[in-house]
């Protein structure tokens, strides 16, 4: 207990109201990580903790020493957010005359130089005692998260100075692919407002960034090898496009924070602003015997089409290093394809009859077979299993149908036929509506639906999405925060752990609070003020 000053007052009962607010105090820290770790006992006892004598270290025995990317920034950047009122940052000179009190990392394998992946071990264990916190991991992104907890319990008293209690934490994810969807061809989001929304998903402990880059209304991935797809599908040829250097920013960005960028290039709908920059590329409709002048999907009979889809995701492969490439495969609209009598020919040709379920099955086969050869596995949303046989087994499928309630069906079905599954329908986070709809995507139950235990593994977790159509800077923080750290918790914690939402409501108020002060501009969840607003 942090009992400085005491000694000068001799009342018992100030003695008892201090030592109240401490514990009060102490309490309220207990309240202050979320998303809840697996194993969390917090202890009264408090120690004070010195900006000017505080490190953060290796320990003897780390895989990883001084130079280790990954951490050494992670060191510089937790420094600012577990001290956020002191101004010299980690690297200037320090001196008190207080001991110190060390952060000490210890990692089992150097991962430093590499990408986190889906097999990273992101386990940590904590240990908060006098001048010491032990943070042990098997792998440089555990530590990270085991950073981001660590910074969570420090806490500040009403004359600004810092404290964190004696606490020991046991830590690792529930599943292992926690992502958010943004939008970026509905509106443009500039690379600034990424980089923020991965901070704020490190706060989160969300791993995976599905980066929906391109869809109908534009095109703003500059590509290397086919560069009218930009000059011409996006809203502007040069300032409303993501260039090389800024996608290696954004998956730099992620690396340093854990996070997975998972590109997804939807085709064969969605793709209208592709047929800017890439003639032949997309089916002329027809209207009777004369093409109509507009266009529908990607044209799947032409072998153009393969030539060109093999150049942009032998690029995409090259460029994103994640092992995962999302293919899209949604939503196709069969009235263009029908309307055109070179398709029905090739119809004809291919034996699918009327049946334009076989031609969309041919052409994602055709493309799940080039991402293959990259040796990239593959995410298809869910449209793909309804028509499609021969989907290679390691594929992931992933979940948008059955909104609000009818998913459990959708997950059932999928996995019973043993592919993986990843849950997005409950989690639209771009719907909005009056009051506390957080309390709903805190609520869904991803293993709760009819099927085996075997089953219940296909689950390999979920993603929120904040599709762009009402979306962009403006608007997207506040939107996203914290109805989004709903889910965060639902998918990292333990569900017997987590499962009363009332008790929740208090912790999460905290943590937007958090946020609030980190600078995300996180919505309120009801009446109530944050002791540092938004400014
Ligand atoms: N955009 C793309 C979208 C949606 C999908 N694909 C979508 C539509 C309706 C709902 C949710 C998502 N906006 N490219 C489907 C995955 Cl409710």
């Amino acid at each position: 207990m942090y009992v400085e000053g005491l000694g000068r007052h001799t009342c018992p009962s100030f003695h008892l109201l201090l030592l109240l607010i401490s514990l009060q105090v102490g309490l309220h820290s207990v309240e202050g990580v979320w998303p809840l770790p697996q194993s969390y006992v917090p202890s009264p006892e408090q120690y004070r903790l010195n900006p000017q004598a505080f490190y953060f270290g290796y320990g003897k025995q780390s895989a990883a020493q001084s130079g280790c990317t990954v951490l050494d920034s992670a060191f510089k950047r937790y420094f600012s957010l577990v001290f956020p009122d002191f101004s010299s940052g980690y690297g200037a000179l320090r001196f008190s005359v207080d001991k110190p009190f060390i952060v000490e990392v210890t990692v089992d394998h150097n991962d430093c130089e590499g990408y986190p992946n889906e097999d990273s071990s992101e386990r940590y264990s904590l240990t908060v005692s006098a001048g010491l916190a032990s943070l042990n991991a098997d792998t440089v992104w555990g530590a990270l998260r085991g950073l981001e907890t660590f910074s969570q319990l420090v806490y500040q008293d009403d004359f600004g100075s810092y404290f964190v209690n004696k606490t020991d934490i046991e830590d690792f994810p529930r599943f292992q692919f926690r992502a958010i969807l943004l939008d970026t061809s509905r509106h443009y989001l500039p690379v600034q407002t990424i980089l923020k929304t991965l901070d704020a998903m490190a706060y989160n402990k969300f791993n995976v960034f599905h980066w929906h880059i391109v869809d109908d209304p534009s095109f703003p991935y500059q590509s290397r090898t086919f560069p009218d797809l930009s000059s011409k599908g996006a809203f502007h040829p040069m300032t409303h496009i993501y260039t090389q250097s800024d996608v290696r920013r954004v998956i730099s960005h992620g690396r340093l924070r854990g996070i997975r960028i998972l590109p997804e290039f939807d085709s064969p709908g969605h793709t209208k602003s592709w047929g800017k920059g890439q003639p032949d590329l997309l089916t002329p409709c027809y209207k009777g015997s004369a093409p109509s002048g507009a266009y529908g999907p990607v044209n799947p009979t032409l072998l153009s089409t393969y030539e060109f889809m093999a150049g942009l995701f032998k690029e995409v492969s090259s460029v994103f290093p994640d092992s995962y490439i999302h293919l899209g495969g949604d939503e196709v609209d069969f009235t263009c394809w029908r309307s055109n009598p070179d398709v029905r020919a090739f119809m004809q040709k291919m034996g699918f009859g009327a049946d334009f379920t076989k031609l969309e099955a041919f052409y994602m086969e055709n493309i799940v077979n080039i991402t293959s050869s990259l040796n990239k596995t593959s995410i298809v949303w869910q449209d793909v299993f309804d028509y499609h046989e021969r989907i290679p087994k390691d594929t992931v499928l992933h979940i948008w149908k059955g909104v609000p309630a009818k998913y459990q069906d959708e997950l059932s079905r999928i996995t019973k036929a043993g592919m993986r599954v990843l849950l997005a329908a409950p989690w639209y986070i771009n719907h909005i509506s009056y009051g506390q709809d957080w309390r709903s995507y805190y609520t869904v139950q991803p293993q709760n639906f009819p099927g085996t235990e075997e089953q219940k593994k296909l689950v390999i977790g979920g993603e929120v999405c904040m599709w762009g159509e009402y979306v962009d800077a403006t608007n997207l923080n506040p939107r996203l925060w914290p109805r989004a750290s709903a889910a965060a918790e639902r998918l990292w914690s333990d569900e017997k752990q987590t499962f009363d939402v009332n008790k929740a409501f208090p912790r999460l108020k905290d943590f937007r609070c958090k946020l609030l002060r980190r600078g995300i501009q996180a919505e309120p969840l009801f009446v109530g003020h944050c002791k540092h607003e938004y400014q």
